[in-house]
């Protein structure tokens, strides 16, 4: 049988969350931001241990986010925002940079950053990811990043 390394998705014990979110689009962020709080909730962490960070845009969101990841102070680190298409190419600019910059964020400092940022033609399709009928992807990026912070606490314990 192989070795098979699985986190668990309880999130107790005094996990520590930042979220930073985009004000842009506030319409959708604020329910992403809701989905996102909320799933932490039922996972166990506890409201003094979330630390929500507002920015103009998603454009934004990396930076705080490097921050707070480096500070020691965070188990997991969720980016929110929506970046809706207009007229122009500039959303994609916009996108790949978000995307690059939250990885990038990740890989500095070895803390989980989670990608909650949509990436949509319209606001009715926004709105679907972010509690309608496409399910809410704020509450996705919770709990992906639930799973990555306990997954890296168990590779840490075993020397990987
Ligand atoms: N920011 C978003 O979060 N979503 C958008 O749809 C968006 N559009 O379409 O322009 C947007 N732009 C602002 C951008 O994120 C920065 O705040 C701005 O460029 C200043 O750096």
């Amino acid at each position: 049988m192989p070795e098979v390394i699985e986190a668990t998705m309880l999130a107790s014990g005094g996990r520590r969350i930042g979220i930073v979110v985009s004000r842009f689009n506030s319409l959708v962020t604020e329910r992403l931001l809701s989905g996102a709080v909320d799933t932490f909730r039922r996972h166990g962490v506890d409201d003094k241990d979330i630390t929500v960070v507002h920015v103009p845009g998603s454009f934004e969101l990396a930076l705080p986010a490097r921050r707070l990841a480096a500070s020691g102070q965070f188990d997991a680190v969720v980016c929110l925002g929506a970046v809706i298409q207009g007229e122009t190419t500039h959303h994609e600019y916009i996108n790949h940079q978000t995307a690059a910059g939250i990885l990038q964020a990740s890989f500095e400092t070895g803390v989980p950053v989670a990608f909650g940022v949509l990436t949509c033609q319209s606001l009715d399709q926004a709105l679907d990811r972010a509690g309608g009928k496409a399910g809410n992807k704020g509450q996705e990026a919770a709990l992906a990043a639930i799973e990555q912070m306990n997954l890296l606490t168990t590779l840490k314990e075993r020397g990987m």
